[in-house]
């Protein structure tokens, strides 16, 4: 074959759609394509901010940038090729920087994308978010949402105006993800850097680089030119699966952290209750550890009804029950492998149902 000149063979690739029908021919004979009856997937885009909508001032400003500022149409008018993935369209639900979500804005989103998922003409959701508070909003989602279809929450770690912005390349895996019907019944999917997350697992391990988002236990798999490519699926209670639905849900109970290390001060417990928590995440050193002059603060709270949930400050692994602590003698709970943020979340959503806390660590477990 003649070899093209490096400039042509650039011009060439650079009009090559990101996926659909081109590829598609492309692609070998032994991958199966769609009927040529089926229709494009219905995606339905909501947007909340984030640096994924941020703009900065320079290209240069890949981590100094106003985060929340593009709106959820030119976000997909940026992208032309998500036609070639699906049928999308926009809402913009909040334009908000993602630390600064409440749980009233959780539960509004949560409601918004469960109504859309029960229209037949709705295939999937794509969240846009910040990616700050994303690993919540996708483990509230996916506890919450009584729907197998796709819900992919997605983000950027550089604003679009950046070299060697993400999002783009982000939007379009999350909705080729959520176009993909080999995407249902996997629970909240977070889709960035090429991977496929699972929304329970996945947490912010990086705060400037795109491949910050990570799972302890691995991704699910992977998107790359407008296809997906699988190699686990989550084994934990989630959409269908779950007992909880956002349909019979309008508040959250409050439900407070408190950050484990040297020299702890006991006020951190006792006035997280006096602002309102029901439940405090002690997010401990090592494996959940409870410093010993905070025992008896942390029993004095249990006994006057406060749930004590044992997490860890440390990324990996899990708090094992009854090990650094006696959690059957003191009525503790333990997060298992929930990082304290996570636990923060299914406490909450856990709440709403039930205090008890045989019950609590029953949903710890299965969640
Ligand atoms: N402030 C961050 C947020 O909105 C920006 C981002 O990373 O999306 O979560």
């Amino acid at each position: 074959m003649r070899r093209l000149r490096p400039a042509f063979a650039a011009l060439m690739l650079a009009t090559v759609p990101l996926a659909g029908p081109a590829l598609a021919r492309e692609m070998p004979a032994t991958a199966t394509t769609a009927p040529a009856a089926a229709r494009k997937a219905n995606v339905v885009i909501l947007a909340t901010g984030g640096t994924i909508a941020g703009a900065g001032a320079d290209a240069s400003n890949s981590a100094t940038y106003q985060a929340a500022k593009v709106p959820v149409d030119k976000l997909i008018a940026a992208v032309p090729s998500l036609n070639d993935l699906a049928t999308v369209r926009g809402e913009q639900v909040f334009q908000i920087a993602s630390e600064s979500f409440t749980n009233a804005q959780l539960v509004q989103l949560a409601k918004r994308v469960s109504a859309l998922l029960k229209q037949d003409d709705v295939d999937g959701v794509v969240v846009t978010h910040g990616t700050d508070t994303l690993e919540e909003t996708a483990y509230f989602l996916d506890l919450v949402v009584k729907s197998d279809k796709p819900i992919v929450v997605v983000g950027s770690m550089r604003p679009s105006t950046a070299l060697s912005a993400d999002g783009a390349l982000n939007l379009a895996g999350a909705v080729a993800t959520a176009a993909n019907p080999a995407s249902r019944g996997k629970g909240v999917l977070v889709t960035m850097n090429d991977e496929i997350q699972s929304g329970r697992d996945v947490t912010k391990r990086v705060n400037i680089k795109p491949s910050a988002f990570v799972s302890q236990w691995g991704p699910l798999g992977m998107v790359v030119e407008g296809k997906t490519y699988w190699f686990r699926a989550p084994v934990k209670r989630h959409g269908t699966t779950s007992e909880f639905d956002i349909e019979t849900i309008d508040t959250l109970p409050e439900v407070a952290i408190v950050y484990g290390s040297g020299n702890m001060n006991p006020s951190a417990y006792t006035s997280a209750v006096q602002g309102g928590a029901k439940a405090i995440v002690h997010a401990g050193t090592g494996n959940g550890s409870v410093a010993g002059y905070l025992v008896d603060t942390l029993k004095d709270l249990r006994a006057k009804g406060t749930l004590i949930i044992r997490s860890s400050r440390v990324g990996d692994g899990f708090v094992l029950r009854n090990a650094e602590q006696p959690d059957d003698k003191y009525d503790w709970v333990v997060a298992h492998d929930l990082n304290p943020q996570k636990a923060k979340i299914l406490t909450a959503v856990a709440l709403t149902k039930t205090s008890d806390t045989a019950e609590l660590q029953r949903i710890f477990w299965e969640y």
